[in-house]
């Protein structure tokens, strides 16, 4: 970044501070990873100059045949990499996208069954705060209080009541994996259409590890930027008769121009996620998570529903009399990011749960293996239980920071 060091010092020192925290710090951050120099250098590309409206072929501005090509080359390798039968590129990220899904194929006021925010939901997916609860009726399920897992008979018989015209399958903070295969057997008992939002695990299942839903599923959305490790954005994926609606509610209906230098990011994401190393990626950030919960229930913490099939949990802090709240701030302190989350059935209040969620996408770019991923949790219950002694935590930062040391960030990426 020679010349905006020379251009403009108050941003790269600020580049530079960022640089040295993702360097020192461990990123838990569930929606989060690491992306390689080559998508970083597409996305700084001279691609963001240009304005593209309208489709591969179909455009609304002059000089776009090397665009067309980096958009063809993205939705093919897109479709290669999850067998989808179309797919729109252009989503600019993930509530945007699932915005356009809805406008594609219902009206406002329109039924809709989604996963409750609390229970592991995402606000596109009903919430009153949302436009997606403001516009839809959505109807929620949960998970089992329990077991804090999702029981399909309740879907089931929700769905059999209020007769949704989409049912929506998808989260962000679900550690189990979904029974595609039984949603769409629901959703067609009533005529619905199938929505999968899999932006957590697009990844996981890019990779292999995990089922899709896209053989099942009429339409599916994914950020590109998790577990599957893009740039910021995402992409709809759709069976052919809800293509043309798709891409119209796309463009025009929400998105002005494209941004064609995440479109060639996204291109080389699908590009790394085809190789067969990605698939030991994925396969590793599934073992990596199952490694941290077990090491952290052994040390005394609920994980909801008992444990992981994918690369998140969500970890119930109040047994250690903490709030969610104080244990990201807690853990920001000994170097390590996590999310607070709420919990199902949560007695506190969402800015302020129960819970924190962890995910383990980003150190396992980092080559974090399952005794590394042992040591963080081991860091994390030292750090909640000694939650109130400052050279403690400081000692817990040094030990942060070593593991860091051990597993360098910019070099192990490439
Ligand atoms: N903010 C993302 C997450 O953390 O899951 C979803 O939008």
């Amino acid at each position: 970044m020679k010349t905006l060091s020379q251009i403009d010092s108050l941003v790269y020192e600020l580049i530079n501070k960022e640089t040295a925290r993702q360097e020192d710090g461990i990123e838990l951050i569930a929606s989060e990873n690491y992306v390689s120099k080559a998508v970083m250098e597409a996305m700084g590309s001279c691609l963001t100059n240009k304005y593209s409206e309208g489709y591969v072929g179909k455009r609304y501005y002059g000089g776009n045949e090397i665009i067309d090509e980096v958009e063809a080359l993205a939705i093919e390798r897109c479709k290669e990499l999850f067998g989808c039968e179309h797919v729109n590129v252009q989503p600019l990220s993930g509530s945007p996208a699932n915005a356009a899904v809805f406008f594609a194929t219902i009206k406002p006021g329109d039924k809709v069954l989604g996963l409750q925010l609390d229970h592991g939901g995402h606000l596109s997916h009903g919430h009153p705060v949302n436009f997606s609860g403001m516009l839809y009726n959505f109807t929620q399920y949960q998970v089992d209080r329990e077991s804090g897992i999702i029981d399909m008979e309740k879907v089931r018989e929700i769905a059999l009541r209020e007769k949704p015209k989409m049912i929506l399958a998808g989260f962000s903070a679900y550690s189990r994996n979904l029974d595609w295969k039984k949603f769409k057997e629901i959703a067609d008992e009533i005529g619905a259409i199938t929505f999968a939002d899999i932006a957590h695990i697009a990844g996981l299942i890019a990779g292999k590890a995990i089922e899709s839903p896209i053989p099942y599923f009429d339409i599916t959305s994914t950020t590109t930027h998790k577990t599957l490790r893009g740039p910021r954005g995402a992409v709809i994926m759709c069976k052919e008769p809800f293509a043309k609606a798709i891409d119209r509610a796309v463009f025009p209906g929400m998105q002005g121009g494209p941004h064609d230098h995440a479109t060639a990011a996204k291109a080389v994401a699908f590009g790394e996620a085809l190789q067969p190393e990605f698939q030991v990626y994925a396969k590793a950030v599934i073992e990596n998570a199952q490694a941290m919960a077990a090491e952290l229930m052994a040390a005394g913490f609920r994980i909801i529903s008992g444990g992981t099939d994918n690369h998140l949990m969500v970890v119930d802090v109040t047994s250690k009399g903490i709030s969610g709240k104080e244990a990201e701030r807690i853990l920001d302190i000994a170097g390590i990011s996590t999310s607070r989350s709420t919990i199902p059935f949560d007695s506190r209040k969402p800015m302020d749960p129960s819970g924190v969620r962890l995910g383990t996408a980003a150190i396992t770019t980092r080559a974090f293996d399952t005794a590394d991923s042992r040591a963080v949790a081991q860091a994390i219950a030292q750090a909640i239980e000694n939650h109130g002694d400052e050279a403690k935590l400081k000692s817990i930062r040094e030990s942060i920071l070593e593991l860091c040391r051990k597993r360098p960030l910019y070099t192990s990426i490439v």
